[in-house]
C-alpha cells in the first residue's frame, strides 16, 4: 500500500467532516485508485489480461452514451447518468462480477469545427482542451473507470478501425435469401460462375471495369448514389432523414432543407429493416425507445399492381388492394422517372380545365409543376391541412381489375422515396385522394360499405370512409367478385387474383431509407475511397489505414443562402490538392487518384465504440474475438449478448440506436463478432432542470444570484419570475459539478444527484437542498470517528436485536435497489439505518460499522474507503464484498392475534405488529376457522384490540 493511505491530516476544524475534509480525503483516494490501477477490468488475454480468478466471475460490462468535449464543460445534469452507472457498477463489483467500467469522447463534430472558423484553432487543438479539461470534472466526481479502456474517436487509431468498419460494409452485399451480409467476392464469383444472373442479363465478363463496379454498386452495403438528398444550404451540407425535423427543417440551426439531386454516400441499411425490427423484442429496452424505432423502421404489409399504360406499367404500393375496384385515378410523385416517357404532345380530348393547371401542353404543366416541387421538403409536402396540388400528365392507365381508363396525374403529395413512387388513388376510402379527387372533379366510387350511417352515394359525402372493418361493395369484375368479403379477406383474394396473373404480389414495405452518410465537413473520418481516372471507386487496403484528415487552411464547408435551393456543395477536404492527388499503388501498378473530399457523419464513430472498450489497444483487429465473446456473447437468457447495462438519453431513439445496431449486425453477419445486437439492456436516465429566472424585460437573470423572501423573488433588488428549464448557459442557470465538489465534496454530490428521485424522472436542481445529504455524511461519519479526537470509536461486541433488524432490513433493501437502479430508495433505506444508529447514542459494534461502510461504499466511495481504513482495513473497500442480508433479521417480526367468537378462541393469527384495525378485521373475520365457526350467523358487532385481539360478536 502506498503512503498516501495514511489518514488525513487534521483539518483546520479538528476532526469533522466538512468540504476541507472532504477535499482532502477525494483527492487523496483518487490518487490511490489511480496510482493502484484499482478500477481496472481484467480481459482473458492480450495486453489488458489480468488476475484469472477474476476472469472467471460473471462479466458485466456497464457503459454510459459518451459525451460530446463541449468547450463549456460540463454542468451538474451531465453527470446523472455516469453517477448512476458507477453506483451500479461499484454494487455489481461488490456483488461478485468482473465489471467493465469506462469513458471515451465522441469527439468529431460541428462545434469543434465551427470554433475553428471562427478562430482559426484546429478542431483537434481545442478537441482535445476540452477532452483535458472534462477529464478533471469527471475525475473530481470519483467515477471508477478503467482509464485505460478511454479513447475519442478522433483519435487516428481509433478511427483506423472506423475506416476499415467502413470497408468490410463496402465490401459486403446482402443475400436475401441467406439473411445476411457476405463478402462482395463471393457476389463476383457467383456473377463470374453464372450461379447468379447479372442484373441485365450480360455475362459478367463482357462488361467493363466501370460496368462491374455499377453493378456492384447496386449491391454493395455502402453505395455511392445519384438521388434526391437532403441539401441544407444554410449549413454547406446535406443531412440525414434522422437530421431534418417534422418541419422539413436541419435539426441544426433550422435552416430549410431541399430535395436535391447529389452523388453521396449511404448505408443500406433498408436490408435490414426486418432484422432491426424482430431483434427489438429480445432487448431489455424501454418499450417506449422500442416503439419509436419501430414507427422509425414502418413496416408496412401491402401489394403491388401493375396498371398498364400503353407497353409500360405503373406499379404503384398499396396497403389497400382490396379497394382495387375504387382506384378511380393514379398519381406519380413528380419526380417519377417514367413521366417522361409517356407525357403526350398535346392534351388528349376532353381534358377537364382543372386538370391542365392552365398549360397549353402537359409538357409545359410537368416542367413547370415539376419546379414548383422540388423547393418543398416531403413533410411539408405531406402536410395534412395543405390543399392539394397536382397536374395531368396527359395519358391515361387501365385498372386491372375494372378494365376502366383511369387519368394519370403528378401530384407532390406522392413522394418518390416510398413504395414505388406512385399510387392508385381510391378516393373513398383515403383522405388525401378524397381532397384531391373533389379539387379535380375526379370520380369517387365507394367500394367498401360505409357503417356509419351513410349511404353509398359519395356525391354526399363530405369525407373518405376509412375503415378495416367492414364489406368490400361495388367490387365485381371478370373472375373476380370481392363483395361481401371483409377488408382482410379481400386483400387475400385480390392479391391471389393478381399473382395469378403476373401483375403483382403481395409485399411488405418499410419506411425506413437508406442511411445518407456522407457530409461536406472538415472534421470527420476521411472515407477511405479514391477513384481513378475513369471515375470508379476503390477502397484503399488496411495496409494504408488510417487514413488521417490532413491540414486545410479553412475549415468551413462553402455555405449559401439558407434558401437557395439551386446550390451545390463544395468540402473543406477538396481544397487540399495535395492530399486529393494521390499516386498509389493498389496492386495493379501506380496510377493517379483522387480521394473521396466528403467525411463520414458524426454518428459513425458511435456506432462501434463499445468494442474498442475491450481492447483498445489492439493494432492488428478491430477486437480479439475472445475478447470480445467474453464481454459481449450471447449467454443464458439473452439470444444476442451485448452491453449489460447502456445508459443514456431518450433523444437518441432512432438515430445512434439504429445506426449502432445495424453496424453490430453487418459485423456479426461477417463474423468479427459474436453479438448481433450491441446493447442488451438501455435504460433513459431523466433530465436534470433548473429554475430560471427572467426580468421584467423577459431577460434571463443569473439563477445562482437571485434572492427568495416573502415568497417571491428577487434579482439585484428587482422582482423576477421564476421559470422551469432545461439547465445551460442560455438560461443562465447552469451549476456547475466543481462549485458543489468545492462546497460540499464529490460524495455529497454524488449522493444529492442519485436522491434527487427516480432515474428515470426529470428533476429540478435545488443547490439548496444539497446541503441535506451533506449531513447525512457527516452523522455517517459522526457515527464512526470521534470529531474531538478523531479516533474511531467502535467497539467490540454483539450488537441488540433491535440493530441487527434495521441493519439487515437496510442492507436487503438498498442491495436490491441499487442492483435495480433504485438509487433514490436505497439512499432512503441507507439514511434510515444511519439516523437509527444516530439516534441508539451508543458507539457501534464493529461489524455494524464496518456493513454500514460497505453499503455506502458504491454511493459515497471517498468517505467510505476513508472509514475503511479507519477502521484498519489495508485493502480497497471497492473490491470488498457487498455485505448479504440475514433472512431471519429481514422478514417482520410477528405477533400472535387470538380471534375469539362468543367468547371462545376460534383461530391464532400470526400478525404484523403494526397492522392497523382495519387489516386486522379484515384476517380474523375471513379466516377459515373463523368462518367455520360463524356458521353464517350474523355478526353484530367485532371488538378490535390490535394486535392481539379480535372478539367477533354474533
Ligand atoms: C390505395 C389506398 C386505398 C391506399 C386506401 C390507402 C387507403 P403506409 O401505411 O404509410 O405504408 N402511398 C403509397 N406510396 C406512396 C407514396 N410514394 N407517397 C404517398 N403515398 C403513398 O401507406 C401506404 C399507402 O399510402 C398506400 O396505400 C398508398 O395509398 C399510399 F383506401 O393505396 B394506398
Amino acid at each position: 500500500m502506498s503512503e498516501t493511505n495514511t489518514p488525513a491530516p487534521e483539518a483546520a476544524e479538528g476532526h469533522r467532516y466538512t468540504a476541507a475534509m472532504a477535499a482532502d480525503i477525494e483527492a487523496r483516494w483518487q490518487d490511490v485508485w489511480d496510482a493502484e490501477g484499482t478500477y481496472e477490468a481484467p480481459n482473458p488475454t492480450g495486453d489488458l489480461a489480468g488476475d484469472p480468478a477474476v476472469v472467471a466471475r460473471p462479466k458485466k460490462f456497464i457503459m454510459d452514451m459518451f459525451p460530446y468535449p463541449s468547450g463549456a464543460g460540463l454542468h451538474v445534469g451531465h453527470p446523472l447518468g455516469y453517477i448512476a452507472t458507477d453506483v451500479f457498477a461499484r454494487h455489481q463489483r461488490m456483488s461478485g462480477h468482473n465489471v467493465l467500467h469506462t469513458l471515451g469522447f465522441d469527439a468529431f463534430g460541428l462545434p469543434a469545427e465551427q470554433y475553428a472558423v471562427q478562430t482559426g484553432t484546429h478542431p483537434r487543438v481545442s478537441t482535445e482542451a476540452n477532452i483535458e479539461n472534462m477529464k478533471v470534472q469527471l475525475r473530481r466526481l470519483g467515477l471508477g473507470h478503467d482509464k485505460r479502456r478511454s479513447f475519442a474517436t478522433i483519435d487516428p487509431e481509433y478511427y483506423k478501425w472506423t475506416q476499415w468498419i467502413f470497408l468490410q460494409i463496402y465490401n459486403s452485399w446482402y443475400d436475401a435469401d441467406a439473411k445476411k451480409a457476405r463478402p462482395v467476392s463471393e457476389l463476383v464469383a457467383a456473377f463470374e460462375n453464372g450461379t447468379r444472373e447479372v442484373p441485365g442479363g450480360r455475362a459478367w465478363a463482357g462488361l467493363t471495369a466501370a460496368e462491374r463496379a455499377d453493378v456492384l454498386n447496386g449491391f454493395r452495403l455502402a453505395y455511392a448514389s445519384d438521388a434526391p438528398v437532403n441539401w441544407c444550404p444554410g449549413l454547406g451540407t446535406v443531412l440525414a432523414n434522422e437530421e431534418v425535423t417534422a418541419d422539413g427543417r436541419s435539426e441544426r440551426g433550422n435552416f430549410p432543407v431541399f430535395k436535391s439531386r447529389l452523388s453521396q454516400w449511404n448505408m443500406r441499411i433498408t436490408a435490414y429493416a426486418d432484422r432491426l425490427l424482430d431483434d427489438l423484442d429480445a432487448l431489455d429496452w424501454p418499450e417506449a425507445i422500442k416503439l419509436q424505432q419501430r414507427n422509425w423502421i414502418g413496416r408496412s404489409e401491402g401489394a403491388r399492381v401493375d396498371f398498364a399504360l400503353g407497353d409500360e406499367a405503373i406499379t404503384v404500393f398499396t396497403t389497400r388492394p382490396d379497394t382495387l375496384f375504387g382506384a378511380t385515378y393514379m398519381v406519380l410523385a413528380p419526380e417519377h422517372p417514367l413521366v417522361e416517357k409517356f407525357i403526350p404532345a398535346a392534351w388528349p380530348e376532353g381534358t377537364h380545365d382543372v386538370w391542365t393547371g392552365g398549360y397549353a401542353t402537359p409538357a409545359e404543366a410537368v416542367a413547370a409543376y415539376r419546379k414548383q416541387a422540388a423547393s418543398k421538403s416531403d413533410v411539408e409536402r405531406q402536410a395534412e391541412a395543405k390543399d392539394k396540388t397536382g397536374v395531368f400528365t396527359g395519358e391515361y392507365a387501365v385498372n386491372p381489375v375494372s378494365g376502366d381508363k383511369v387519368p394519370v396525374f403528378i401530384a407532390d403529395y406522392v413522394l418518390m422515396g416510398y413504395g414505388t413512387g406512385a399510387i392508385m388513388a381510391v378516393p373513398a376510402h383515403d383522405t388525401r385522394d378524397f381532397e384531391f379527387a373533389r379539387a379535380f372533379e375526379l370520380p369517387i366510387r365507394c367500394v367498401v360499405e360505409p357503417t356509419d350511417g351513410r349511404g353509398t352515394d359519395t356525391a354526399e359525402w363530405e369525407d373518405a370512409f376509412v375503415s378495416y372493418d367492414a364489406k368490400l361493395v361495388n367490387s365485381a369484375g371478370e373472375g373476380i367478385s370481392l363483395d361481401g368479403l371483409g377488408v382482410v379477406e379481400a386483400k387475400a383474394a385480390i392479391t391471389d387474383w393478381l399473382a395469378g396473373r403476373g401483375i403483382g404480389e403481395g409485399t411488405v414495405n418499410f419506411r425506413l431509407r437508406d442511411w445518407l452518410f456522407s457530409r461536406q465537413r472538415y472534421w470527420g473520418e476521411p472515407f477511405p475511397i479514391v477513384y481513378d481516372e475513369d471515375g470508379v471507386a476503390h477502397s484503399l487496403p488496411e495496409s494504408m489505414l488510417p487514413l488521417e484528415l490532413p491540414e486545410v487552411e479553412d475549415y468551413s464547408p462553402r455555405t449559401f443562402e439558407p434558401d437557395d435551393a439551386t446550390s451545390k456543395p463544395e468540402t473543406p477536404l477538396s481544397r487540399n490538392e495535395a492530399w486529393v492527388n494521390v499516386e498509389l499503388d493498389l496492386g495493379d501498378g501506380v496510377k493517379s487518384y483522387r480521394r473521396e473530399t466528403n467525411t463520414m457523419p458524426n454518428w459513425a464513430g458511435s456506432c462501434w465504440y463499445e468494442l474498442r472498450y475491450l481492447d483498445p489497444n489492439n493494432a492488428s483487429a478491430l477486437v480479439d474475438p475472445e475478447i470480445e465473446q467474453y464481454w459481449m456473447g450471447p449467454r443464458e437468457g439473452a439470444p444476442h449478448g451485448g452491453v449489460d447495462l447502456y445508459v443514456g438519453g431518450a433523444e437518441h431513439a432512432v438515430l445512434h440506436l439504429l445506426y449502432a445496431r445495424f453496424w453490430s449486425k453487418v459485423l456479426f453477419d461477417l463474423g468479427h463478432v459474436s453479438s448481433a445486437e450491441p446493447f442488451h439492456k438501455l435504460f433513459n436516465q431523466g433530465m436534470i432542470q433548473a429554475y430560471a429566472y427572467t426580468d421584467a424585460r423577459g431577460v434571463y437573470v443569473p439563477a445562482a444570484e437571485v434572492e427568495e423572501r416573502d415568497g417571491g423573488y428577487f434579482y439585484q433588488g428587482e422582482p423576477v419570475k421564476r421559470e422551469h428549464g432545461k439547465m445551460g448557459k442560455s438560461l443562465k442557470n447552469a451549476v456547475t459539478p466543481d462549485e458543489i465538489c468545492e462546497e460540499y465534496g464529490a460524495d455529497t454530490l454524488r449522493l444529492y444527484e442519485m436522491a434527487m428521485g427516480p432515474l428515470d424522472v426529470s428533476r429540478p436542481w435545488d443547490t439548496r437542498a444539497v446541503v441535506g445529504q451533506y449531513r447525512l455524511l457527516q452523522r455517517l461519519w459522526r457515527n464512526i470517528v470521534d470529531e474531538e479526537t478523531g479516533q474511531v470509536t467502535v467497539v467490540d461486541g454483539e450488537p441488540d436485536e433491535a440493530t441487527l433488524r434495521a441493519l439487515h432490513k437496510a442492507i436487503d433493501g438498498a442491495g436490491s435497489d441499487m442492483a435495480g437502479l433504485r438509487f433514490n430508495t436505497a439512499i432512503a433505506k441507507i439514511t434510515e439505518l444511519n439516523n437509527a444508529l444516530t439516534k441508539a447514542g451508543r458507539p457501534l459494534e464493529r461489524s455494524v460499522a464496518e456493513r454500514l461502510v460497505l453499503l455506502v461504499a458504491p454511493l459515497a466511495p471517498h468517505i467510505a474507503e476513508e472509514l475503511w481504513h479507519r477502521l484498519g482495513h489495508t485493502d480497497s473497500v471497492v473490491h470488498q464484498d457487498f455485505p448479504v442480508a440475514d433472512p431471519a433479521y429481514v422478514v417482520d417480526e410477528t405477533v400472535t392475534c387470538v380471534v375469539q367468537v362468543k367468547g371462545k378462541v376460534k383461530a391464532r393469527l400470526e400478525v404484523a405488529p403494526s397492522i392497523s384495525e382495519a387489516d386486522l378485521e379484515q384476517l380474523a373475520v375471513t379466516d377459515a376457522g373463523v368462518v367455520a365457526a360463524l356458521g353464517g350467523a350474523e355478526i353484530r358487532k367485532v371488538i378490535v384490540r390490535a394486535p392481539k385481539l379480535v372478539n367477533i360478536v354474533i
